[in-house]
């Protein structure tokens, strides 16, 4: 089957087109949002790990080696599209508009960086992995229903294709046509489970078949192959054709999260074949003429200060309610939670 889906590839790892054509379709705009975004959220992913290893915020899914997934796809959106994300996804949340005080404040288990944004279409984060599959054609059935041009993006995993919730999904999708691009990050893992442990299928593409819909496998580290092909995926959405399923083929550079330790299920030599996706952004740009040495060194001020303006505001926050914890589980709170706040509070002193 693998030779059924070849890995689409705009630029090799040295930065060079494969496809000449593509030079007239890349403009100064293009090259420039995607580093800078990239940019922008490695800085982010950077400052986490070390907060939460100086014990300034909690636990931490990194997703370094994975910008050009993450911002290929979130700049092919419109505003008004839905994004439906993992716990990994905050490089695509924070490219499409959520703040990165928001995002901190969610690492630091703050109801507040649950919230979504009043004018982006944002839902927190899936935790229970797959769940936000269904949620995401939901929500895109409800906008064909409405009429709109609006489409959403559900990201998942490797792990998440072995789970009930990505069959239905796919299914539901593909039977009302429904205008979503399912958006697969394959990093070979889930937490210590290699692919192959897990599915018994040579790629995520090809499970596109059983649901009639178009399945194709990118090359998840060239930003320029993401970035059209998840395009390309959402105008045959917008156009009432229905579903995508895309396979981007990445790695994740660190840990499952900060309580994880690779080294013990991974050898450093499996991620050598994977270029860095900013690293080879730019040596495209150094190749095809982009390169600006005063712009890039402005550009990494630029994103590593607003980085630590958010972490002051992070920190300024005021110190969480106790209350929240049970305040927002039930529209109306059933007695024995009632009764189990009460407890708590007078066990605080607060009551
Ligand atoms: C329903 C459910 N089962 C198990 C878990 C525990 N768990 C957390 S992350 C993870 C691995 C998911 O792997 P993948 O979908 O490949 O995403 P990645 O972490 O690689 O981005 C698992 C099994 C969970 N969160 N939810
Ligand atoms: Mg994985």
């Amino acid at each position: 089957m693998e030779h059924n889906y070849p890995i689409k590839r705009i630029i090799d790892d040295m930065g060079f087109l494969v496809d000449a054509d593509f030079e007239k379709q890349i403009d100064e705009q293009l090259v420039k949002d995607l580093y800078y975004h990239m940019l922008r959220v490695r800085a982010f992913d950077r400052k986490a790990i070390n907060l939460q290893r100086q014990g300034r915020l909690g636990t931490y899914a990194p997703f370094e080696g994975q910008e050009a997934a993450q911002i290929g796809s979130a700049l092919a959106l419109n505003e008004d599209d839905w994004v439906f994300p993992t716990y990994r996804d905050h490089g695509a949340t924070i490219t499409f508009g959520k703040s990165m005080v928001q995002t901190f404040l969610y690492w630091n288990g703050r109801v507040e960086g649950c919230v979504v944004p009043p004018d982006l279409n944002i839902f927190p984060p899936a935790v229970p992995i797959a769940t936000q599959i269904p949620h995401a054609v939901g929500a895109a059935w409800a906008e064909k229903r409405r009429g709109t041009k609006n489409a959403a993006i559900a990201y998942f995993g490797d792990g998440a294709t072995s789970e009930g919730d990505f069959h239905e999904g796919l299914n539901f999708a593909s039977v009302f046509k429904v205008p979503v691009v399912f958006f697969n990050q394959n990093n070979g893992y889930a937490i210590s489970v290699p692919t192959e442990k897990q599915m018994n299928s040579e790629t995520i593409a090809q499970k596109s078949v059983a649901y009639s819909m178009p399945g194709l496998r990118i090359d998840g580290n060239d930003c320029f192959a993401v970035y059209f092909e998840t395009k390309k995926a959402f105008n045959y959405a917008r156009a009432g054709n229905g579903p995508t399923l895309i396979e981007a083929v990445t790695w994740r550079k660190g840990a499952h999260t900060t309580a994880d330790d690779p080294s013990k299920y991974r050898s450093e030599k499996q991620g050598e074949d994977f270029a860095d996706p900013l690293a080879r952004l730019e040596l495209f740009m150094k190749n095809y003429g982009y390169w600006d040495d005063e712009w890039v060194q402005a550009t990494k001020e630029k994103t590593n200060s607003e980085v630590e303006a958010a972490v002051e505001e992070m920190e300024k926050f005021p110190p969480p309610n106790v209350e929240d914890v049970f305040n927002h589980v039930y529209a109306e709170m059933p007695a024995q939670l009632a009764e189990q706040k009460e407890a708590y509070l007078s066990h605080l002193g607060r009551q």
